[in-house]
């Protein structure tokens, strides 16, 4: 993709350098332009493993860095979609084993992600999810069933993005960063304040859409967050064999954006960090890139078997850091969550679970000629042939059927 000067941006077209916008956005913390682009030292972490509230002192937080603790309304708006979202985890792999879906990524272990990408957003920003996002999409307020028939296989979307401001979760790897840059692009030509949450793993980071999404979103400085979740793993390749980068944060430098780094397992802190990157972003600080540390607890899809490339020892090593059960203990320390306010969110879960379990348990009437439909504006000669080759197929398919139950009916 080259950038041509048809394209130029506004702010470019005024002759005002992006290095400028960085130093602005720099000052806004008293930092330099360069502290205000590489990530903090440490990742930023606010409740640890047990559930415990880091001293301000030891949450990775720097000059420049600094991250407030968000109010108890968003915390428990958080804890709510966390359970809720592992519950949806668990039940749509169960649904896969049933033959209810034909697969099913699941982002068991990384529901704080899911949940905070979708918190941190206002009603008219827009979300570009990958595959594993459907907690996310849901968050975000889709219909659990709607969201679900893209992995049943029976039509390509079950929601409208246009609608939810949302867009069809991608399996092409990155290509949909470049239509959250795309977006961005022309929320920010029509002067619109529109922030755009664009998300990817970690083995998607290698791939040449995610260089080129995040230079242009770069050099047009436009509102887009790239939300890394460094899983460890694409597939079965571990992030030792991706990137050697210091960290994937640190890849932002390069483009000339702000890079972070946070406990992906902690969803305070990132809700903290992301909320922060959803300001800057509308404030016009340019784009930013958020790099959260988590895990992918279960195998790939269920067409994959994770024991043959990792250790259990690792998946039990990040067990101990559930962002489900660290939240609970936090948040029943802090006395906000009692055994009423525990079971009410516990039936909510439910609720869900059986609206997906009810929803994807009906046959759906699929027509076969779908298949043609909406690929070209006009057809090609070759697909209207196939087309009428099909229709030829059921034709005699339906009448061999009509004749074999008459002679059944002799
Ligand atoms: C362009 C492209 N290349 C390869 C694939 C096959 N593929 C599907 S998922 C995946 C791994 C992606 O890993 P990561 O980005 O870390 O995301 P995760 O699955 O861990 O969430 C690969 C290689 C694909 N879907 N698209
Ligand atoms: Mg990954």
């Amino acid at each position: 993709m080259t950038i041509s000067a048809d394209h130029t941006a506004p702010d470019q077209a005024s002759k005002a350098p992006v290095e400028d916008a960085l130093s602005e956005a720099a000052k806004k913390f008293g930092i330099t332009a360069e502290d205000y682009m590489l990530p903090a030292r440490h990742q930023i972490q606010m409740v640890d493993p047990d559930g415990r509230l880091k001293p301000e002192g030891e949450q990775g937080t720097e000059p420049g860095h600094e991250y407030p603790l968000p109010g108890d309304d968003e915390l428990m708006a958080a804890y709510e979609q966390l359970v809720v979202g592992r519950r949806v985890n668990d039940q749509n792999s169960a649904l896969v084993r049933q033959g209810r879906m034909a697969v099913y990524p699941s982002s068991h272990g990384q529901e704080a992600c899911q949940v905070a990408a979708a918190l941190c957003l206002s009603e008219g920003d827009w979300m570009f999810p990958t595959y594993r996002d459907a907690v996310a999409v849901m968050a975000r307020g889709v219909d659990p069933v709607q969201a679900m028939t893209i992995f049943r296989g029976d039509w390509h979307s079950g929601f409208d993005p246009h609608e939810h401001k949302v867009g069809i979760q991608c399996t092409p790897l990155t290509t949909q960063l470049l239509h959250a840059v795309g977006v961005a692009h022309a929320a920010k030509l029509r002067g619109e304040s529109t922030v755009v949450l664009a998300m990817c793993g970690d083995g998607a980071t290698s791939e040449g859409d995610f260089h080129e999404a995040l230079n242009f979103a770069a050099v047009f400085h436009l509102p887009v967050i790239f939300f890394v979740q460094n899983n460890k793993y694409a597939i079965s390749v571990p992030l030792s064999h991706q990137s050697v980068a210091p960290s994937l944060a640190h890849k932002a430098v390069g483009y000339g954006m702000a890079g972070e780094r946070v406990d992906g397992n902690d969803v305070v802190a990132l809700l903290a960090v992301l909320d922060r990157a959803v300001k800057l972003a509308r404030e016009g600080s340019g784009p930013l890139l958020v790099e959260a540390n988590t895990y992918r607890m279960q195998a790939h899809t269920n067409a994959d078997d994770d024991t043959r490339y990792r250790e259990n020892s690792e998946v039990a090593e990040w067990r101990a850091k559930d962002p489900v059960n660290r939240m609970r203990t936090y948040l029943t320390d802090r006395g906000l969550l009692d055994d009423d306010v525990e079971s009410r969110t516990l039936e909510k879960a439910e609720a869900v679970a059986t609206q997906l379990r009810d929803g994807l348990s009906e046959d759906v009437p699929v027509d076969p000629q779908e298949l043609f439909r909406h690929v070209f504006a006009k057809p090609t000669p070759q697909l209207k042939e196939q087309s009428a080759m099909l229709a030829d197929e059921l034709a005699r398919d339906a009448s061999s059927q009509n004749s074999g139950s008459q002679e059944a009916g002799k």
